[in-house]
């Protein structure tokens, strides 16, 4: 039985359309500070997959907006439990001007505890000797050191990106900062479930994923 690991019930709404009969795992993996959304993705998917001892897909999504060097970003979640969607809105109006372009990323992390020996790239490895090379520290929750406990497991990645502008908030669907993406000339928030599903971020990767999974 495949896990998609999430807090978020708009995410879930999102993926059964793709993943017939999928199981939400409401489980809150470590998030780890990083400027890329693949590795936290990848260790968040470890350390579902041993939480779990099932299949599970992690799906880690941000909001880049380009005047802002991708800010939030990474950090998309604390922004918008700290400053909220319409203040980020309200900054980005006032600082930048238009077109106000931004993208919307996702990067869906599959683990099963195999290897995915005639699998395409990307795969994220954990590569540890690469990270101790960059300076990249240990993660240390409750004195257990996860990237020493999950360098053996392979995560699969697939990601998904779409473009738009931010603009004032617009309709009254989906869920975080959807009212304030204009995609198209239609804010996320305007659109159907399956309408969002067809160009976001989202969407993207997990076609891609059930693509894949079918084959497996
Ligand atoms: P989990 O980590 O438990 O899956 P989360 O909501 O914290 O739930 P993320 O860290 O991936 O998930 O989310 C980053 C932020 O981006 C968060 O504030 C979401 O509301 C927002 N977000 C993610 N996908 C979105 C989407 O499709 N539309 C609007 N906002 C989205």
């Amino acid at each position: 039985m495949l896990r998609y690991v999430t807090t978020n019930d708009g995410k879930v709404r999102e993926a059964r359309e793709y993943l017939d009969g999928v199981e939400q795992l409401d489980y809150d993996y470590t998030e780890i500070q990083a400027a890329r959304l693949g590795p936290i993705a990848a260790r968040g998917a470890r350390e579902a997959y041993r939480h779990a001892g099932e299949p599970v897909l992690v799906d880690d999504a941000g909001l880049f907006v380009e005047g802002f060097d991708g800010f939030p970003g990474p950090y998309s979640a604390y922004v918008e439990d700290t400053l909220g969607v319409e203040a980020v809105q309200r900054l980005v109006a006032a600082e930048i001007d238009e077109p106000r372009r931004a993208s919307f990323r996702c990067v869906m992390a599959y683990c099963d505890g195999d290897d995915f020996a005639a699998t395409p790239d990307p795969i994220d490895r954990d590569d540890r000797s690469a990270a101790a090379a960059a300076g990249v520290e240990r993660v240390e929750t409750g004195g257990s050191d996860l990237a020493a406990e999950s360098d053996a497991l392979p995560v699969k990645l697939f990601h998904g990106t779409v473009r738009g502008r931010i603009v004032e908030p617009r309709g009254d669907g989906g869920f975080g900062y959807d009212p304030v993406f204009e995609h198209e000339g239609t804010t996320f928030a305007e659109m159907s479930p399956a309408e969002k599903n067809a160009v976001s971020h989202r969407g993207r990767a997990l076609a891609k994923f059930a693509e894949w999974f079918e084959s497996r």
